[in-house]
């Protein structure tokens, strides 16, 4: 019955403590402060105008998503498949409300989206769906845990699960071998692009933030 369902989320995943939100915010904002007065980054900027010549402000260009989180299983109230599976694994049961630390590796931008990826820890691995590459056929040869991000935000009309899909995309283009085009040594870390719009920085130091592992039902 209705009732039933309900009493799976949209969605489980780790959620960073508010106290650090602002500051992953700002980290994010700088970034894209940054990236979009390069030249390098200002050659292809008709890969988001669709005009050559014409600039962009990254800033105005992504919205902000809510609250920030790394999915690790989207239930949809139980519409999804393997969710109920995914809702009664002993580790979900064992760790929901616990507090972890993830590490946020790089940051990646492309026309879509904004985010940050997720290093996760074997420890952490448990609480990932072993599905969650399989689903683009092409990113099933990845580790698992290649997809684990946070969402930072999306232009105009995209939905935040694009940003799990530009993650596998650049890492897919990484596995066939295309290195890319090594921009820019910038403070944070190396900037690389991978054409198309899409841009990787790899991160010096990774951003190690405390996350609440939980659900959302919205
Ligand atoms: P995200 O993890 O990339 O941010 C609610 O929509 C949340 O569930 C968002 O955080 C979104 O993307 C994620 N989400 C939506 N649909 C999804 C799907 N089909 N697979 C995985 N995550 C999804």
């Amino acid at each position: 019955g209705l009732l039933e369902q309900m009493t799976l989320p949209l969605y489980f995943g780790w959620f960073l403590l508010s106290s650090i939100q602002d500051k992953i915010e700002c980290t994010a904002m700088d970034f894209l402060k940054t990236l979009d007065t390069l030249e390098a980054f200002k050659k292809h900027s008709s890969d988001f105008t669709g005009k050559p010549e014409k600039e962009v402000d990254l800033e105005q260009y992504f919205e902000a998503k809510g609250v920030l989180h790394c999915t690790t299983k989207f239930c949809d109230y139980g519409n999804a498949e393997g969710a109920k599976d995914y809702a009664q694994k002993t580790a979900v049961k064992e760790f929901y409300g616990s507090v972890f630390e993830l590490s946020l590796s790089a940051l990646f931008v492309t026309p879509r989206t904004v985010g940050a990826r997720v290093s996760l820890t074997e420890e952490q691995l448990v609480l990932w769906p072993a599905d969650a590459e399989s689903v683009v056929p092409a990113a099933a040869s990845l580790p698992l845990g290649s997809r684990a991000h946070v969402t930072l935000g999306c232009a105009n009309g995209v939905e935040p699960v694009q940003t799990g899909l530009d993650l596998l995309e650049i890492l897919l283009l990484q596995q066939e071998g295309q290195q890319g085009e090594l921009v820019e040594e910038m403070e944070l870390g190396s900037l690389t692009y991978y054409g198309e719009g899409r841009w990787l920085l790899n991160l010096r130091e990774p951003i190690c933030v405390p996350a609440c592992f939980s659900s959302f039902f919205g």
